[in-house]
């Protein structure tokens, strides 16, 4: 399978995370990214490839304008306020004081488009954002050229960025830019199935009241997860939407053949809708050993999850998302991909 990896991803290393009250060291950190590519190298997986630079274009068929013009003088301005420490949101529009306009001072504008306080912005950020949709793009340029699979290694992640929000360590949601692009290229129907162990909220949200774009979630329960407020079962989507969106939310400690009962669910919904493309949103924080998630699913289980990704018979982008048991990242990862090849 053909590999889209750039090292320029580790550009981005934060140095906080605000995590359990304290600033710990990021769990969405560039060795992840380290362990995935020599996994796929040791394994031969395929061809590795740099991203071809696709502009601002798809991202903002996607994002407001106001949102990436921020995203681009975010750290400009935090530092201009004579803030010392990475960029990190303190408050916010919430529920008994939204509607406001947009702040002027950057702590403002930075609760306003924030939707989680854990993800640090810096001088590198939007850089690697950009740099990260273009993986997702140059991997899809592929499956839509020749019908093969392709692996997109994005980093930072995507599935939590909305229109306008970023937070989860996600600023663009590569999964919906790419999901929108084949869209323009003459797709008339893509399915997004996300495996991450978080809901997808953004993606959920950018498409939550189209039926082009069918959105599939399995996760662990908001109700006790991340993000919290988004990902309950009876989320299915809006007006012309309605019953294109589905949640499996999934309590925590579910294992694998639980997990692979949704999994079921939803590639039968996949199946029904009978995509043109089929994109993968590829979390490995489902892995037993995750450091803040709580299924237990186990290193040779990603070799199944391939495989019945790979029964569907669609032309299939797989897009990395989170995964933080960073060991264990590539063989996790890379076994989802061997899986779908040998199957
Ligand atoms: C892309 C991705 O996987 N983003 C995940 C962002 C999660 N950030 C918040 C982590 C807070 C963990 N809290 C643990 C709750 C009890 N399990
Ligand atoms: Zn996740």
């Amino acid at each position: 399978m053909l590999i889209i990896h750039s090292d320029a991803t580790r550009h981005r290393r934060t140095r906080t995370e605000l995590f359990a009250g304290q600033l710990v060291a990021p769990f969405e950190c560039p060795e992840r990214v380290d362990y995935i590519i020599d996994r796929a190298r040791a394994e031969q997986l395929g061809e590795i490839r740099p991203p071809d630079s696709h502009g601002l274009e798809p991202v903002l068929a996607i994002h407001d304008k106001g949102y990436i013009d921020f995203l681009e003088v975010a750290w400009r301005d935090w530092q201009a306020a004579g803030y010392e420490g990475e960029a990190i949101p303190n408050i916010w529009p919430t529920r008994r004081m939204p509607g406001g306009p947009i702040p002027r001072h950057i702590e403002g504008r930075l609760g306003y488009y924030a939707l989680a306080g854990e993800t640090s912005l810096t001088a590198e950020t939007f850089e690697a954002a950009l740099l990260s949709k273009d993986i997702a793009l140059t991997a899809l340029d592929h499956v839509l050229a020749h019908g093969e699979p392709a692996f997109a290694l994005c980093r930072p992640p995507g599935h939590h960025a909305a229109r306008d929000q970023y937070g989860g360590y996600c600023f663009i949601n590569n999964v919906a830019v790419a999901a929108q692009q084949a869209r323009h290229r003459g797709c008339e129907r893509v399915a997004i199935l996300d495996i991450d162990f978080h809901h997808g909220n953004g993606t959920q949200d950018i498409f939550y009241e189209r039926s082009d774009v069918l959105t599939l979630s399995l996760h662990g329960d908001p109700m006790d997860e991340f993000p919290y407020f988004l990902g309950f079962a009876n989320e299915t989507g809006r007006g012309e939407g309605s019953g294109f969106n589905v949640n499996y939310p999934l309590p925590s400690g579910t294992d694998f053949p639980s997990w692979l009962q949704a999994l079921e669910d939803a590639t039968g919904k996949v199946r029904h809708f009978s995509p043109e493309l089929l994109i993968i949103a590829l979390g490995v924080d489902t892995f037993e050993n995750d450091p803040i998630s709580s299924f237990t699913l186990k290193s040779e289980d990603y070799l199944e999850i391939g495989a019945r990704i790979k029964r569907l018979g669609l032309p299939t982008l797989f897009v990395m998302e989170g995964g933080y048991a960073v060991e264990e990242i590539g063989i996790n990862a890379v076994n989802v991909l061997k899986g779908f090849d040998a199957a």
